[in-house]
This record gives structure tokens, C-alpha cells and sequence, in this order.
């Protein structure tokens, strides 16, 4: 079995110590590119999902998959984004109320700052006050919202209201994404733009700081 298989298969097993080991082999051979790895992990975690969703898995097996992933991504996270200093804006990011999702957002956040991004990360289960609250504070140019399912479409509308109240909405723009996320949704709730992988969220970004004039 090749290093990706293995390393997919360490993460549907919920291993957490064969995903580290494997994912030091990777730094090593440098043939790995690095969207292979995450397309690998995001296939790995598909699996996963649709274990769940046949009953074969339940919540601990998921956990143990995710935990799995976190060990070797913290491992992985220097190999994996070029360092770049290109372009530069200031942006606030945060998983949702009442979502508590959080790998597909990491690596989001790895990207951008490894893309010369100021990211402000407010982790998970992130209330829409202090989505404001920070993107006032810090004058963010940009704020990317984590929403998993369409349980949390609730949540980002309170987000935008909670923008819109502040005076807000008209300064930020705003980016949704995150497992199970669709485009549809995004619509739906009205954000700027929805983007549903690393090359897409960097491309987003870059262009809706363009339209700011940075
Ligand atoms: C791991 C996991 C969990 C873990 C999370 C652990 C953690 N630390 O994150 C745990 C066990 C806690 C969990 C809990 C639940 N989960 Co869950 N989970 C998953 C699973 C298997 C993998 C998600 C993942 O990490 N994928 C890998 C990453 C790399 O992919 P990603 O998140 O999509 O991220 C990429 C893009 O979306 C994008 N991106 C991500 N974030 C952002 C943000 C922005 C701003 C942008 C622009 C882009 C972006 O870039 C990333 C890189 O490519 C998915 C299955 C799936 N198909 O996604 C279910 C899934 C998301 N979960 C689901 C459900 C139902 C739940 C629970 C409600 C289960 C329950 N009954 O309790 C709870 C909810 C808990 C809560 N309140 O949040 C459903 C959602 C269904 C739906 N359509 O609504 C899924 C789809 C499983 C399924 N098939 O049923 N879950």
C-alpha cells in the first residue's frame, strides 16, 4: 500500500499514532505534494462521514478519526502551504454557534497565514457578538464563517444581522465555507461568496480584497 493509502487508512481506523508516524514519512519524501495530502484527508474524513451516515460508525469513531487527523496535521503544517508574502489583508475566521467543527477550518487558517494573511482565529461554537465584536477591534477586511450543516444556517444569518447592526456589513466582506456547507446555502444566507476548498478560499480572498482596493 502506497504512503496515502496508508495514511487514509490509519485515519478511517481512527489511529492516531500510525497518522503521525505515516505523516513524518511524508515530510521525507519530497515527491508528496502537499494538495495530495489534503485531498487524501478530506477523502479519508468522507469516508468516515458516510460510515456515520450508514450506522457503521458512531460519534467516538468520528472523534477518534479527527483526532487522527489533528496529530498529523500538526505535524504536516509546516510542509504543507508555501510561505508567501504576496498579499495581505486582515481577517477574522471562526466556526459558528452551535458548530463545533473545526479541522476543515484549521486548515483554512493554515493557508491564509502561510499566504501572508493577518488571521484573528476565534475557534469554534464562535457567538455572533464576538464575530463583531473582533471584526471592529482589529478592523478586519475579511470574515470567513465555518458552518457545517443546514442546522447552523440559522447562525450564520445572525452573524450577517448582527453586522448589519453595528454599522459593519458595508466594511467586511463576508466568505462562508466548511463541511457539508453548499453553495446553495450560502446564497440562501447572503454572503459575499462561499468556497469549498484551500485553492478556492485563497483565490476568494484575493479577489474580494482586489475589489477593496488593496
Ligand atoms: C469529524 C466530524 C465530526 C467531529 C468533528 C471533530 C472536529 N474536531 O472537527 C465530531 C465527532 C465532533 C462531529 C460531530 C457532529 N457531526 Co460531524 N462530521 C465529521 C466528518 C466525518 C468530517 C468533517 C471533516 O473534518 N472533514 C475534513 C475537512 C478537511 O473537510 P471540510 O471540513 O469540508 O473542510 C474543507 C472545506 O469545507 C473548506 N472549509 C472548511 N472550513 C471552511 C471555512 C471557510 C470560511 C471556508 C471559506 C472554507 C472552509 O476547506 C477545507 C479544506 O479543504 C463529517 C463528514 C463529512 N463528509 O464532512 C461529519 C459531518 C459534517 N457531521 C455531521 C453531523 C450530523 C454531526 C453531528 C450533528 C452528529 C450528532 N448527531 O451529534 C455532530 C455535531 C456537533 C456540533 N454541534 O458541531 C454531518 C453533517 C450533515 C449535514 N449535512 O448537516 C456530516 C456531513 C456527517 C454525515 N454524513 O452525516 N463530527
Amino acid at each position: 500500500m502506497d504512503l496515502l493509502s496508508r495514511f487514509q487508512k490509519a485515519i478511517i481506523d481512527g489511529d492516531a499514532d500510525a497518522a503521525a508516524a505515516i505523516a513524518e514519512d511524508i515530510t521525507r519524501v519530497a515527491e508528496v505534494r502537499p494538495d495530495a495530502i489534503i485531498n487524501s484527508l478530506s477523502g479519508a474524513m468522507e469516508t468516515v462521514g458516510g460510515k456515520y451516515e450508514t450506522g457503521e460508525y458512531f460519534i467516538p469513531e468520528m472523534l477518534r478519526s479527527a483526532e487522527a487527523v489533528e496529530k498529523a496535521l500538526s505535524l504536516l503544517d509546516p510542509y504543507l502551504f508555501e510561505r508567501r508574502r504576496d498579499f495581505s489583508g486582515v481577517i477574522v475566521i471562526g466556526t459558528v454557534k452551535g458548530d463545533i467543527h473545526n479541522i476543515g477550518k484549521n486548515i483554512i487558517v493554515s493557508a491564509l497565514r502561510a499566504s501572508g494573511y493577518e488571521v484573528h482565529d476565534l475557534g469554534v461554537n464562535v457567538p455572533a457578538g464576538k464575530f463583531v465584536d473582533r471584526v471592529k477591534e482589529v478592523n478586519a477586511d475579511l470574515l470567513l464563517l465555518s458552518a457545517f450543516t443546514t442546522s447552523t444556517k440559522q447562525a450564520l444569518v445572525e452573524v450577517l444581522t448582527a453586522l448589519e447592526e453595528a454599522g459593519l456589513r458595508g466594511r467586511v466582506k463576508v466568505v462562508s465555507g466548511g463541511a457539508a456547507h453548499s453553495e446553495e446555502l450560502a446564497r440562501d444566507v447572503g454572503v459575499d461568496a462561499f468556497a469549498s476548498d484551500v485553492k478556492s478560499t485563497l483565490a476568494v480572498c484575493r479577489e474580494l480584497l482586489g475589489k477593496r482596493g488593496h
